[in-house]
Formats: C-alpha cells, structure tokens, sequence
C-alpha cells in the first residue's frame, strides 16, 4: 500500500494555510480551541491566542435540547476494547497512544493509501453539531461534536463506480487496549454503512467535542457519528476505512446476527429480541421518554429506507 504524504494531495484539496496551521495546533495542543461561540472559559490564554476566534462554525442539524453535562459523555463510555463496565473507557483509555495517528483508505477508491491524521483533516473546516445519541440498551445523551461530513473525505479518495458500501475498523492493539485480550467481540471492532448512508450530510467524522479534542475514551483521535442509528454504529478511534462492493458484517452482527442488524436505525417498533426500544433514559434525567424513529432525524433519513421492510432489515 502506498504512504502518501500532504504533497501528494491535489491543489483543490488545500486549505488556506492559515487554517492548516492553526488545525495543526489544535491537534496537537490537546487542549480546547473554541472561539467565543463555544464558550471562550475552556481556552487556555496561549491556546485563545493561537486560534482565531469563532473557528469551529456551528454546523446544520443541531438539536437544541439540553446537552448531557461533559462530565457525563466522558465518564459513562462504552468502548469494549478497555473493558465492558461503563467506567471502563475513562480508567483505561489514557493508555491509548493518538499521535501519530494514521487511517488507511482502502478498496474500491481511485486514490488508497495510507494517510496520517494530519493529512486526512487538513482540507476540512471543522463544525460544530449537537446531536442526540441512543445507545441500543435504551439510554440516551445530547453531545456537542466538532467533526465534518464523512461525505466530504470519501469524495476526496474518488470512489469507483463498485463502491457500494464502507467498511471501518478501530485499532487492533492489545497492548494499549487491554480489552481486547478478552474475546468478547471479534477484533478489531468493525462497522459498516451503506453508500447512501455514508455519504448523508448527517454522518459525521468527530475529532472533538465539547469544544475540546475528542477525549481517548469517545473514541480519539477521530470517529464516526450516525446519530439516526444505535451509537454501536458510530465507530472509535477509527485505523482503516474500506469501501466495498459487498455489505461488510459489523462485528456486534458478528457475535449476534439475530440480536444486531446491519441496519440498526433507531425504531421504537422494532424490539430488541430481549427488551423493548419503546422508550430510553436521557442520561441525567430521572423518567424515561419516548425514543423516537430514527431518533428523531426522521425528516433527514426516512427517504434512504423507502419501501423497505424495518423489521427484516433490523
Ligand atoms: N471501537 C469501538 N467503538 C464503539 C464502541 C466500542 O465498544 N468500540 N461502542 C459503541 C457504543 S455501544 C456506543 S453507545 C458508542 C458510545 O459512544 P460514547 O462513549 O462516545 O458516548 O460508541 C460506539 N463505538
Ligand atoms: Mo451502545
């Protein structure tokens, strides 16, 4: 497989440098960046003087329900490959090295090779969305993202005319992710969407949240969000994205096909073999709500299912 450098990025792929350079610190400072309209506290005096303020634009799709305290989002994780309890990811991800990072783009592009972090981010501006998460065991949060749309890096490694599906996989490490000396899950993680899916302005590429870089245990330094999904979808500190002719097999499909299907968009009329999705938790809330379908970016998703059958494509 190749190495590819910046250079060998096309001229179009280019951010001004100004921009490069100040993403470049944000990267690597590991400290928050957020101009005045996320909340100029978080800054550091050298870091709000580094960064322009007002960087991270507020992108589309926001929910203006209340967000989950931070604390929350970056305390009651699931990560699997640091443990299974929800304390798990906080405790151990600390081990998990992000720099340098790099993220191998595979399969049916015109363009495959293996790209650092840096090159990967360096011609997209970044934004600011608040989603709303549903994990498939009926909890729930609201958490601010920094990312921009997985669409805008796939058309950069021009897809062929097979590429019908993509494929990402987490890092394979057992020695930084000590979870995965247990087989609870087939490693390395994998998840799959359908082209459409992928390339829908909702489906995120995160790096951050909260105004901060992403912390190790939400999945750093980079990771999928597919908010009308169940949150395994939304895969962690992604290594390899493939794109293929055949649908890929999840590894939750994997370990449980009748359990976890390809699909595994957020239905409340569709149960989980054990438990119903009618309602979830808001975490930090004390009764439960209604979950809705698609978990409410219905108006945004519903065309991409039309006419097929929910219950069978679980
Ligand atoms: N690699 C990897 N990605 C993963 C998981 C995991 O165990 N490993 N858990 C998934 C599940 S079940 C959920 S609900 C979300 C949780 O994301 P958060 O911890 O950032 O809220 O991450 C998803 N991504
Ligand atoms: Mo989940």
């Amino acid at each position: 497989m190749l190495i590819k450098t910046a250079t060998d990025l096309n001229e179009s792929d280019v951010t001004p440098f100004g921009i490069y350079q100040q993403r470049r610190r944000f990267l690597q400072s590991g400290i928050a960046i957020a101009g005045a309209a996320l909340g100029a506290s978080l800054l550091s005096r050298e870091a709000s003087a580094a960064l322009e303020p007002g960087r991270v634009k507020p992108g589309p799709f926001s929910t203006d329900e209340e967000k989950t305290p931070r604390e929350d989002v970056t305390s009651y994780n699931n990560f699997y490959e640091f443990g299974v309890d929800k304390s798990d990811p906080a405790r151990h991800a600390h081990k998990l090295v992000t720099d340098p990072w790099s993220v191998a783009i595979a399969g049916e592009v015109a363009r495959p090779g293996s790209y650092t972090l840096e090159d990967i981010l360096k011609p997209h501006a970044l934004e600011e969305r608040i989603y709303r998460l549903r994990c498939v065991e009926g909890w729930s949060m609201v958490i601010p993202w920094i990312g921009f749309p997985l669409a805008d890096l796939i058309k950069r490694f021009e897809p062929t005319s097979k590429a019908k599906y993509v494929e990402f996989e987490t890092l394979y490490d057992k020695q930084q992710m000590p979870g995965q000396r247990r087989r609870v899950l087939e490693w390395p993680y994998r998840e799959g969407l359908r082209m459409d899916e992928a390339m829908h302005p909702l489906t995120l590429l995160a790096v951050g949240l909260y105004g901060d870089v992403l912390p190790n245990q939400n999945g750093a330094p980079i990771r999928l969000v597919v908010p009308w999904k169940y949150g395994f979808k939304s895969i962690k500190s992604i290594v390899k994205i493939r794109l293929r002719e055949t649908q890929p097999t999840s590894s939750w499909t994997r370990s449980a096909p009748r359990e976890y299907g390809f699909y595994s968009n957020v239905n409340p009329n569709v149960s989980h073999p054990r438990w119903s999705q009618k309602r979830e938790r808001r975490i930090g809330e004390f009764l439960k709500r209604k979950t809705l379908m698609f978990n409410g970016y219905e108006d945004q998703v519903a065309s991409l299912y039309a006419g097929m059958d929910l219950k069978k494509y679980y």
